[in-house]
This record gives structure tokens, sequence and C-alpha cells, in this order.
């Protein structure tokens, strides 16, 4: 078992290593359950609320954060599977937390975890992607100039480095 230190160090470095990733292509990074991460679900609909508040779409990255061998995620092609929970048909499985999947088709893509009873009790995430990204948002000139400045602020990697930095914290409460 690594220390704790040591895991600190490895999830620092894979998270300078996501943002020059992150910097050099479009698309948002969604961090799976927000606060709560990729885990037992604290009620059924959790992940379905998670997924209603976002738009996704092509070229975004899913990042599941969890600890390696108390969860997993494995992504199933249909939503009766999805629903059923089943694992009769696994398009594809990731065991290594934290993972990032990019979402590279439109469409529907199912995920849940495979371990346990975890699923039925709702560690589960269907997603819907569309082909098109919304359009960014207009920029207003009547808008509070300080509000528009703060949310241009920084570059693209720079935001992203620090989000992946807040996330990987998260990680270590997990
Ligand atoms: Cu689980």
């Amino acid at each position: 078992m690594a220390s704790n230190k040591d895991r600190l160090s490895l999830l620092l470095a894979w998270a300078v290593m996501a943002s020059l990733v992150a910097g050099s292509s479009a698309g948002i990074y969604h961090i799976v359950g927000a606060a709560k991460g990729w885990r037992m679900a604290p009620n059924r609909t959790y992940y379905a609320e998670w997924a209603r508040t976002r738009n996704i779409s092509i070229g975004d990255k899913l990042m599941f954060l969890y600890r390696s061998g108390v969860y997993n995620i494995v992504e199933v092609p249909s939503r009766q599977l999805f629903e059923a929970c089943s694992m009769r048909n696994i398009t594809n499985r990731y065991q290594n937390g934290p993972t990032i999947i990019e979402l590279t088709q439109p469409g529907q893509r199912y995920y849940f975890c495979g371990v346990g009873k975890h699923c039925e009790e709702g560690q589960k995430l269907a997603i819907n992607v569309s082909a098109v990204p919304p359009p960014p948002p207009v920029d207003n000139p009547t808008d509070d100039p300080a509000a528009d400045s703060a949310a241009m602020a920084g570059d693209a990697a720079s935001c992203c480095l620090i989000m992946l930095l807040l996330a990987s914290s998260l990680m270590l409460l997990m």
C-alpha cells in the first residue's frame, strides 16, 4: 500500500500530464459526479441528475475519479443492458482510477460500476453526446465587465491544471 504522500505525488504528476494533453485539444472535462466522484451513489438518481446538468459533446472527456480495486467502470452498448446492470456484453472496461474517457462519437453512452451491487444501488451513468458543442455564451458588452474578464482569465491549460489539482485532492479524500 503506497503512502498518502506517494499517492499525492503520483496524482500530481498525472494531473500535470493530463493538463498538457488537455492544452493541446479542444473539449471540456466533465468530472463525473462532481465532488462525489465515482463511487457508491448517495441515492439512485444521483448520477442521472448530474448528467442532466451537463452539456456533453464530441471532443469532451469524462473524468471518473475512483479508487482502483474498489470501483471500476464498464461500458455497455444498450439501454436495456444498462437498466439491467447486465455485464453480458461489455464493450469497454476500465479499472485503474482515475480514468479519462474521450468522447469521439455522438449518441448515447452507458457506463456503470461492475463491482458488487453498486450499479443496482445507482452507480451508473447514461449520457447523450451531442454532435455539435453548444455555442459559446454571447459576449454582451452591457454585462458586468469584471465578471466577463474573470470568466475569460487564464488560458485553457492553466484552468485545466487547477481543476485537475482540485480533482486530485478530492481523490485523496475518497
Ligand atoms: Cu461501484
